[in-house]
């Protein structure tokens, strides 16, 4: 009875023990997940979700490392303008770019003085020269006739003084004669106008800006047309440049009608009886067909008010072969009168001078030497040439 007795005790104290463990476990795989629910609802349901806030924009830094401070709000907008900027005049500007100029086009001259200044100009050399000039983007024709000259003259002259030469015919095919006098004036009361154009990205925005600058330093009146209306950026670009020179800008809204912005631009310079009125045209235009009928009809729209003075082709001296492509299609669109060419600081291509103003019969007007607000100077043929010989 005795043993009988023991063995059901331990039965019940084991099964005791077993029901404990089981019933341990169970209580600590419970307890295990319970922290979960509340870590997954802190993070979807972080007080940052304002259904009502903007979406984020990809170019944002990822919201998970945004600051937990709260933002300091805005200090209102001070109604206070910033002060005007008083732009460089162009006597002090053409100093300073010269150098820039030579600096990015001294090598083609170098380059040519160093092979003219051989010994022996056998045809191994003349062709290097043609080599170097094709390089520097002057133009097929253009080369053979200063090769042909060069080696004419240097026949006939002798080979004392090759640079003086050299610096003679490259004159000549610059054309220290065409006509670069900007038309900023109207007839009259009337103010000039002055249409600007451009395939994208050829820095049109930007030298409308420094013209303005240009024309501000000289103490002329000016009155800006945002007649790029395809983005809403565009506009606040060139309305920025205008207010850094306390220049009005007239503006549309964004997908307005070109023609009309640039009207209202030439109505609103008349009112005021400016200067000049410069109007900056879209760069992004799918088409020639479409080119035409959106320039042509800024230029007739506009000159109901007045008569278009300038029409300027801004062309990026970097683009090369591309850039003589876009020429030849905006001035088969749009009366082309002068041409910026821009970039010219990034590219040592200076060639293209006289490959644009041969191929479309119209002279080299500014050149662009930088991104500074003042890096856009009046083109000289002899100083351009100077640049290019390296002094
Ligand atoms: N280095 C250098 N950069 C320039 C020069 N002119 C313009 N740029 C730059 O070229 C870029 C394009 O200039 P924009 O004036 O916006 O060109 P845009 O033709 O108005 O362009 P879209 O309005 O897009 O058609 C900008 O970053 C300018 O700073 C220049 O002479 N030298
Ligand atoms: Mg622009």
């Amino acid at each position: 009875m005795e043993t009988l007795a023991l063995v059901i005790l331990v039965i019940a104290v084991v099964g005791v023990a077993l029901v404990g463990a089981v019933a341990g476990l169970v209580v600590t795989r419970r307890r295990k997940p319970g922290p979960l629910p509340d870590t997954h609802t802190d993070v979807l349901g972080t007080p940052t979700a304002d259904p009502e806030a903007p979406p984020v924009e990809l170019s944002a830094p990822p919201a998970t490392i945004e600051p937990e401070a709260p933002v300091e709000p805005e200090a209102p907008a001070e109604p206070v303008a910033p002060p005007l900027e008083r732009p460089e005049g162009t006597a002090s500007r053409l100093v300073r770019l010269r150098q820039r100029l030579a600096g990015s086009q001294g090598a083609l001259g170098r380059g040519l003085l160093a092979l003219l200044s051989r010994e022996r100009l056998d045809e191994d050399t003349w062709e290097d020269i043609e080599d170097t000039l094709l390089t520097a983007d002057i133009g097929v024709a253009p080369t053979q006739e200063l090769v042909e000259r060069l080696r004419s003259r240097l026949r006939v002259e002798g080979t004392a003084d090759p640079r003086a030469v050299l610096r003679e015919e490259l004159l000549a095919l610059v054309d220290p004669t065409m006509d670069r006098a900007l038309r900023v004036s109207g007839e009259g009361d009337e103010p000039g106008v002055v249409l600007v154009v451009g395939v994208n990205g050829a820095g049109k925005t930007t030298t409308v800006g420094k013209i303005a600058r240009i024309l501000v330093a000289e103490d002329r009146s000016v009155v800006l047309g945002a007649a790029d209306t395809f983005r809403a950026a565009a506009v606040e670009q060139l309305g920025t440049w205008g207010e850094r020179v306390g220049v009005e800008t007239v503006k549309g809204e964004e997908g307005a009608d070109p023609a009309s912005v640039a009207f209202r631009a030439v109505e609103e310079g008349r009112r005021q009886g400016v200067d000049t009125v410069i109007v900056d045209t879209a760069g992004r235009l799918q088409n020639k067909q479409g080119l035409m009928d959106e320039l042509g009809k800024v230029k007739r729209v506009v000159e109901k008010q007045a008569p278009v003075t300038e029409v300027l082709l801004v062309l990026d001296a970097t683009t090369g072969q591309n850039g003589m492509i876009q020429a030849r299609v905006f001035s088969e669109a749009v009366d082309v009168t002068g041409i910026v060419l821009t970039k010219l600081d990034g590219s040592a291509k200076g060639g293209i001078v006289v490959a644009v103003q041969r191929e479309l019969g119209v002279p080299v007007k500014l050149v662009g030497l930088g991104e500074g607000a003042d890096d856009l100077a009046p083109f000289d043929a002899g100083a351009f040439v100077d640049a290019l010989l390296g002094g």
